[in-house]
């Protein structure tokens, strides 16, 4: 899996269209932005499909203060797409030191 992640990254138009896919599915009302309840169901959701620990509910606070960096209280496309970016990462590093 952590080689598929490193493609992703290493490709813009392929990270564009996972993160697109990603962004379409917390959107659940479809009004382009993931408020503080989407981005909570999304949380769990991710974390149940890449195997990583369930996050606690102060841990999704605390995520969604620094995902949402214009503060504005729900999270926009360039802001997903960051976190995105940082997750994928933070999940290639796991794996890197699961096998070390
Ligand atoms: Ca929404
Ligand atoms: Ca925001």
């Amino acid at each position: 899996m952590d080689k598929v992640l490193e493609i992703l990254l290493e490709s813009e138009p392929k990270f564009d269209a996972v993160v697109r896919m990603l962004f379409s599915r917390a959107d659940k009302d479809g009004n382009m932005t993931i408020d503080a309840e989407e981005f909570r169901t999304m949380m769990f959701s991710l974390a149940n499909e890449y195997q990583l620990p369930q996050p606690t509910e102060q841990d999704v606070r605390e995520t969604m203060i620094k995902v949402d960096i214009n503060r504005d209280g729900t999270i926009d496309y360039s802001e997903f797409k960051k976190f995105v970016r940082e997750l994928f990462h933070k999940l290639i590093d796991n794996k890197r030191k699961a096998s070390m």
